[in-house]
C-alpha cells in the first residue's frame, strides 16, 4: 500500500511541477506562500518551486538529547500563531508517579536565517532560557528562517498537586508582534515573528513503568515538503510509544482541506493518516484555527535497533521539532 500511495503522491507532485515549468516565463508572483500549496492554483504552483529543494528529506542519524530507564511519558501542546500566550493542558501522568524530567519544545519563524543560541520563554510564570536545537528553512511563509528550542522545565512540573496541570506559556514579544489571533490564511502575516507552538513532554516513573526512553530534538534543517524519513536509534525492543512534535501542519487554508491526510509509517507500518487514523500534520493542537502545531503519541512495535520514521505527503511545508521513543 505504501509504495502505491507514495507513487500517487509523487505523480501528483510531478504534474504540479510540470505546470510550474510551463509557467516559468510568466512574471514572478508577488504573493507570499502560506505554509503549503494548493496546486489547483497557478500562483501556488509557481511558489512551490521556491521550496522544491526541501523535497524528500532524509535524516540518517539523530542522537538522543536525553535517556532514562524504567519510565514512560506524556506529551501535549498548544498552537501559538499570532498570539503570545497559550496554555498547555498536560494530562495523563498516573497518580503517585515520580517526575523524572520535563522538557518544553517550541518553534517559530522570523527574519533571521540563524536563530540565537538561546531564547527565553515564560513557563508557568517562570523565565526559562531554552537552547537552540535547530535552524530550519522557513515552512513557506516568506520568512528568512525557522528555529526550534528546547528547555528543561522539570522543577516547574514537579509540584504539589501533581504534574497534570494547565501550564501557561508566554513567548517574548515587541511592538511589532502580531496578537490578532486571526485566521492565518485570511490576510497576509505581518508580524516579523511567526510563532508555531509549544509542547511539553513529561517523563515519569512509577512501580508499573518499564523500559528505557530516548528523547530527540533533531538538529539541522528539518523543514520538508513532499516526504521525509528519520532514522532514530531505538531505546529497546518491544511494545512502545512514539511521540512526534512538529510545526506548521495545516489542513489547507483556513477551513479547506487541500493539505490534509499526510501518512506516517513506523518501520514500514502505517500509524497515522487515512484510513488508520487522522494525520499527524493537520495542526490539531490548534484546530479549528489557527492550526500549525501538532503533538501526537502512537503505540508502536519497536523491532529494530534503528526505528525508521517515514512521512509521505505532498503540499504541506512541515517542521519536525521533537521525537520520543519510549519502550514499555
Ligand atoms: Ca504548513
Ligand atoms: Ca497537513
Amino acid at each position: 500500500m505504501r509504495s502505491f500511495r507514495y507513487g500517487a503522491a509523487r505523480a501528483l507532485l510531478a504534474a504540479g511541477l510540470g505546470v510550474c515549468a510551463l509557467g516559468a516565463s510568466q512574471p514572478q508572483d508577488e504573493q507570499q506562500p502560506t505554509g503549503g500549496f494548493d496546486l489547483t492554483k497557478d500562483a501556488d504552483k509557481r511558489l512551490y518551486e521556491r521550496y522544491a529543494h526541501r523535497e524528500n528529506i532524509k535524516v540518517d542519524k539523530v542522537d538522543p538529547i536525553f535517556r532514562a530507564e524504567r519510565v514512560s511519558h506524556v506529551a501535549s501542546g498548544v498552537a501559538l500563531r499570532d498570539r503570545t500566550r497559550g496554555f498547555i493542558h498536560s494530562r495523563g501522568v498516573p497518580t503517585g508517579s515520580e517526575i523524572v524530567r520535563s522538557f518544553l519544545f517550541w518553534n517559530f519563524s522570523d527574519t533571521e536565517k540563524e536563530g540565537a543560541d538561546s531564547a527565553p520563554i515564560l513557563f508557568d510564570g517562570n523565565l526559562i532560557n531554552g537552547r537552540k536545537a535547530a535552524d530550519n528553512t522557513d515552512p513557506c511563509w516568506g520568512r528568512a528562517g525557522n528555529h526550534s528550542y528546547v528547555a528543561d522545565v522539570t522543577e516547574f512540573t514537579n509540584q504539589t498537586g501533581g504534574p497534570n496541570q494547565d501550564y501557561e506559556v508566554i513567548v517574548p514579544f515587541h511592538s511589532g508582534t502580531a496578537t490578532t489571533g486571526h485566521d492565518p490564511w485570511s490576510a497576509p502575516a505581518t508580524s516579523k515573528t511567526l510563532l508555531e507552538g509549544a509542547s511539553l513532554v513529561v517523563i515519569f516513573r512509577n512501580e508499573r513503568t518499564e523500559g528505557p526512553l530516548f528523547l530527540f530534538a533533531p538538529p539541522g534543517d528539518n523543514m520538508f515538503l513532499s516526504s521525509a524519513s528519520y532514522s532514530l536509534p531505538s531505546p529497546g525492543l518491544g511494545n512502545g510509544l512514539f511521540t512526534m512534535i512538529g510545526g506548521d501542519g495545516q489542513r489547507g487554508s483556513g477551513h479547506s482541506n487541500y493539505a490534509s491526510n499526510e501518512l506516517t509509517y513506523f518501520d514500514g507500518t502505517q500509524i497515522a493518516g487515512p484510513p488508520v487514523a487522522a494525520s499527524d500534520w493537520d495542526g490539531s493542537d490548534g484546530l479549528t484555527l489557527p492550526q500549525l502545531w501538532d503533538t501526537h503519541t502512537h503505540e508502536v512495535r519497536i523491532s529494530n535497533g534503528v526505528s525508521q520514521i517515514d512521512y509521505v505527503q505532498n503540499v504541506d511545508c512541515l517542521v519536525p521539532v521533537g521525537f520520543v521513543l519510549d519502550q514499555e
